[in-house]
């Protein structure tokens, strides 16, 4: 880490802000060029003490930048994580504001849902859908605070990895009963197909990504507890939505998770 507690509280504060009111901030780096991606985890690590400071309930965790698409759209070259609070969860078919967001973008991601804890430093892929109680399709709205989307890691990890609502729906399934390292995805915005993978994308196999999480929550002092949620990460490119969208994201064996942004 380069930066001091004095440091870390004032970029959370900046980032906080730019989330609480919805408006874009420069990357943190700009002013602080040294900052390492441990300081964008002090930074984050000091967003969720304020969130769980006012009361809101941790439901899990979030892979970000986990397939080459969002890597190389993004310009970043390592996967990264973000914390998920109760407040940004919405219900399947809700309608989405887009009032309190900068400039959202939506993903389609595979979601496990863990019954057993799970610690690294050398978490498997096999320990993770051993822990699984079940998977589930998902829809993360990600809105990175950075001006123009320009940002790099350390900055993007402080933002939380830009996460901002997740919506997750369709059938929920015991992870060791589909294939998922190939599931289909498609992406259908206003009725039409805007993007399409395969889950594979996500680091060869969405327990892989798990499995990263949960070692660098071991770098971070922490395990990954029964009864968390965790998003594994998107499998095609963000795609931007505004008010008046509606999406819709089909799964192969999982079934389809809507919503409308208003
Ligand atoms: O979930 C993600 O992969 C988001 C990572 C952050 C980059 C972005 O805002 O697209
Ligand atoms: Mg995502």
């Amino acid at each position: 880490m380069t930066l001091d507690r004095e440091a870390v509280v004032r970029l959370c504060e900046r980032v906080e802000g730019a989330q609480r009111r919805a408006h874009a901030i420069p990357k943190l780096t700009d002013e602080y060029p040294g900052m390492t991606v441990g300081d964008g985890y002090a930074v984050q690590m000091e967003l969720r003490r304020r969130w769980l400071e006012r009361g809101v309930r941790q439901v899990g965790w979030k892979c970000g930048l986990t397939s080459r698409a969002k890597m190389k759209q993004m310009g970043v070259d390592v996967p990264s994580i973000g914390f998920l609070m109760f407040d940004m969860f919405r219900s399947e078919g809700e309608a989405i504001a887009t009032a309190d967001l900068v400039h959202p973008r939506v993903e389609c991601e595979v979601a496990f849902m863990t019954k057993a804890e799970l610690c690294g430093p050398h978490c498997t892929r096999e320990e993770v859908i051993e822990a699984t109680d079940f998977v589930i399709p998902a829809v993360e709205i990600i809105d990175s605070r950075f001006s123009g989307f320009k940002f790099d890691l350390p900055s993007v990890v402080a933002d939380n990895g830009s996460s901002a609502r997740f919506v997750a729906g369709g059938r929920p399934r015991i992870a060791g009963e589909v294939d998922l390292g190939n599931l289909g995805v498609v992406l259908e915005k206003n009725g039409e197909q805007v993007a399409m993978g395969s889950s594979g994308a996500v680091l060869g196999h969405p327990a892989d990504a798990v499995a990263m999480l949960v070692n660098i929550l071991h770098e971070l002092g922490e395990t990954l507890p029964a009864g968390s949620f965790v998003m594994s990460g998107g499998i095609t490119e963000a795609v931007a939505v505004k008010a008046g969208d509606s999406v819709i994201a089909r799964f192969q064996e999982l079934g389809g998770v809507g919503m409308r942004f208003v």
